[in-house]
């Protein structure tokens, strides 16, 4: 690595001052957007009523934030980089908001907030105020692809950025605050996922203003010694920029800058040109500087700048105390506006040229609008990949074995565009979708063994036991536009409920900002699911995911429970095809029953509900009940017991129902998928039972269909958290949820049944009792069960 002794002042006067007013200029922009709604230039005495009602914002951060955008600024300037600005506090929104409208990309957005007195003021009274912006780094704001409100996220969505992106320098400030969750702790490793000859890079920078809200931070009290090991362990080469005094702190800055870009630069050229493939030391940065830095030095009689009481708004009680007022007056003056703005209220011409051009601008890169890069991904027909299912649920596949397959091929037609990764927690093997690896490797930075399988530094399958950076890295690819899937144990996704919600946020909100693009979806498959946890046990039981989605708004989500190997086939390709959803599919891994052909499959998953009429006494009569389903080992349970109703009340006429889309139970007026009301009382007839296997919880189900003129007789079945390491059907029974009670959950529905078929459902009782009895004596499941298949003569 070359990297000589530090330039100890690489800027000259001239620079140091332009960019010094820059900075200012930023900062002036910041605080006017918490505090001003008119006056924007203190062309007059402040008063009053020239301030916001309500201070709502974040100083402390911000001038940081703008420090740092002003040199990156600077370093675009002199090397012509793309650099992506990840900022980690994105609770300093007014920084960002400021730097994008200083080099003119606001404006461009927004021709409303021009580079006029009158711009300043709109741009000053939109800031965290009724119908105007959010004070974060939000989907409004350009540049953004983090809006940063949940902490712990910004350094996973660099390098998910960066993937790919060989070209694409991501500059990533890390709150000190930040620093201290599990999400960021984690991503620290991701340098050992990326690929300096495949990759863009990341720069991280430590922003160790020392406080959080009401505490000093962990990073900014340990001894710096310490710290450097920290973060040298973590595989990082830290150079530390630490002052408060403009001037050397810009000096140190710019040369730190200019040296960490030439050891990426470096890092970069004998990767791609000499073939080096060892692990290279990424440099990256410790800023130390105050919190809430050029701000009111005291407050009160308390010390606000350099410490956490500069952290939201340091001057509060302006309506109240006028010597807050002064002070905020005073505050703002010392950024001497009257020398960075023009007669106009433009930035004067010769701070302009401070900022780079055109789509070199932060706040006009391409890859934060990602939606408008994006290419479609080339997928293989995934017709060429069904299963024989001739004579209905009498075969068997692993569904996602077979998924596996197309996955690959999926891989391989795509390796040029280079725009699609599989990321999991460790499990892609144990989730079957192994012959991916006939394409690709795992990526891996790391010592790599001749043992070791599937390893390599360009692999496209991305394994690391964090959820939150499979998360994290998936999201932050999506919003640059590229595609991917993420394979989980069902339970464990929870671990990431807190990431989806925030994605989902931003997915929602950015349909509604006019110049984002639709990205590519968030697939996430969750296999190994609540029925099938042979070798572990209730740990590993938990299908409430799907709830946990199902709150967010309709336009952005969609659960897809495909039946069998075919139907996961169809689904799996139409959600790599969709654009700005979270797809939700949930499909097993073990040998199950195929029920449909490839024909049906693609009909019954574009309806995404309907009858299966070779399973239904006669499709074309009104039934007596509807045996509903959800779910692959749901389906199975509900057709076994539809199989022995047939055979043994052939009187009796049961409509089977099979639901692959679980949206559609909505009305339509909840969700775009939702069906009319018609639609749905067509399916499932007012008055009529209906006895609904779901493999999640059951409330789901009611929360669903409460509007449906039939919800009083939806009967759901389903898991409710009973569970422990046994067979699978023991699992079944344990719910209530096994083809036996179901039968008795009919019998007890249909009006009459309960008297005429009273010796039925006592047979029931007892198969249950003599199946729990054959589980504990030979610690497997009965062969009628584990061979079950449709019975010939019913189809
Ligand atoms: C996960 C999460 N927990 C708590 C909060 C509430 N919160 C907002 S800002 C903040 C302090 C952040 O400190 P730091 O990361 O050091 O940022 P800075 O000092 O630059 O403002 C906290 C705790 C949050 N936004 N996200
Ligand atoms: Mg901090």
């Amino acid at each position: 690595m070359s990297s000589g002794p530090l330039t100890q002042a690489p800027l000259s006067d001239t620079d140091l001052h332009a960019l010094h007013a820059y900075w200012r200029a930023a900062n002036y922009l910041s605080v006017g957007q918490i505090y001003l709604l008119d006056n924007p230039l203190l062309r007059e005495p402040l008063t009053l009523e020239h301030v916001k009602p309500r201070l709502l914002g974040h100083w402390g951060t911000t001038p940081g934030l703008n420090f740092v955008y002003a040199h990156l600024n600077r370093l675009i300037r002199a090397r012509g980089l793309e650099i992506l600005y990840v900022a980690g506090p994105g609770h300093g929104g007014p920084g960002m908001v400021a730097n994008t409208y200083l080099e003119g990309t606001y404006s461009e957005l927004y021709p409303d907030v021009a580079q006029s007195t009158d711009g300043l003021r709109r741009l000053f009274r939109q800031f965290s105020f009724p119908g105007g912006i959010p004070s974060h780094v939000a989907p409004q704001t350009p540049g953004s692809i983090h809006e940063g409100g949940e902490l712990g996220y910004s350094l996973a969505h660099a390098f998910g950025a960066a993937f790919d992106n060989p070209e694409l320098l991501v500059a990533c400030v890390i709150g000190d605050g930040e620093a201290e969750t599990g999400p960021l702790a984690a991503s620290w490793h991701s340098n050992k996922f990326l690929d300096a000859a495949r990759d863009g890079a990341v720069l991280p920078i430590l922003h160790l203003n020392g406080y959080k809200i009401a505490n000093p931070t962990l990073l900014a009290r340990i001894p710096e010694p310490e710290l450097r090991q920290l973060l040298e362990g973590y595989g990082y080469a830290p150079h530390v920029v630490s002052g408060d005094d403009p001037a050397t702190m810009h000096q140190l800055m710019a040369a730190t800058l200019d040296r960490v870009a030439d050891e990426i630069a470096e890092i970069q050229r004998a990767a791609r040109e000499d073939g080096v493939i060892e692990r290279p030391h990424w440099p990256m940065i410790v800023l130390r500087t105050p919190k809430g830095w050029t701000g009111p030095k005291e407050v009160d009689g308390l010390p606000a700048e350099g410490t956490f009481r500069s952290h939201q708004v340091p001057l509060a009680q302006l309506s109240s105390n006028p010597e807050h007022l002064a002070q905020l007056e005073q505050w703002l003056r010392s950024y001497r506006p009257e020398e960075l703005f023009d007669e106009d209220g433009a930035l004067r011409s010769e701070l302009a040229a401070q900022a780079p051009l055109g789509a070199r601008r932060m706040g006009a890169i391409p890859h934060a609008n990602g939606g408008a890069l994006t290419r479609d991904l080339e997928l293989p027909d995934f017709r060429g990949y069904a299963v024989a299912a001739a004579g209905p649920a009498t075969t068997t596949s692993e569904a996602t074995r077979v998924l596996g397959r197309w996955l690959r091929d999926v891989l391989v037609l795509n390796a040029e565009q280079a725009n699609f990764r599989i990321f999991g927690p460790d499990e892609t093997a144990s989730n079957r979708l192994t012959a991916v690896f006939e394409a690709t490797d795992r990526t891996w930075e790391a010592e790599r063994r001749d043992t070791d399988d599937h390893l390599a530094p360009d692999g496209r399958v991305m394994e690391v036991l964090s959820e939150h950076l499979c998360e994290g890295w998936l999201e932050g690819y999506v919003l640059t536009g590229r595609h991917g899937l993420f394979n989980c144990y069902e339970a464990f996704i929870h671990i990431v409920d807190a990431m989806v919600n925030q994605h989902a946020k931003w997915l929602k909100v950015s349909t509604e900002v006019p110049w984002r693009r639709p990205l590519p979806s968030l697939n996430i498959l969750l296999s190994s699911h609540v029925w099938q946890q042979d070798h572990n046990g209730f740990s590993h039981q938990d299908p409430g995911f799907i709830d946990h989605v199902a709150n967010k708004r309709a336009e952005v989500v969609r659960v897809y429970l495909p039946p069998d190997t075919n139907c996961l086939l169809s689904v799996a390709d139409h959600c790599l095809r969709s654009r700005h959803y979270i797809n939700v599919i949930v499909a097993g891994k073990a040998p199950a029953l195929n029920f449909l052909d490839m024909e049906d499959a693609v009909v019954h998953c574009t309806r995404g509900l309907g009858i299966w009429p070779w399973a239904s006494s006669d499709a074309a009569q009104e039934p007596d009940v509807v045996m509903a389903c959800a779910g692959d080992v749901a389906t199975v349970e509900a057709l076994a017991a539809t199989a022995l109703l047939r055979e043994r009340l052939p009187e009796l006429h049961v409509r089977f129902v099979n639901v692959v889309d679980l949206m559609r139970l909505q009305p339509e007026t909840e969700h775009p998928h939702g069906l009319s009301d018609a639609g749905f009382d067509a399916l499932f007839p007012p008055g009529k039972p209906v006895i609904f296997a779901y493999h999640g919880y059951p409330m789901l189900i009611h929360r669903l269909t409460y509007r449906r003129a039939n919800h009083q007789e939806i009967h759901v079945r389903g898991y409710k958290e009973e569970g422990t390491t046994t067979t699978p059907f023991d699992m079944l029974m344990l719910n209530d949820m096994d083809r036996f009670h179901l039968v008795m959950d009919v019998i007890d529905r249909v009006p009459g049944l309960r008297a005429a078929a009273s010796g039925l459902r006592q047979e029931m009782v007892d198969e249950r009792l003599r199946h729990r009895a054959f589980t504990r004596a030979t610690g497997d499941d009965p062969p009628t069960i584990r061979e079950w298949t449709w019975p010939a003569g019913n189809a």
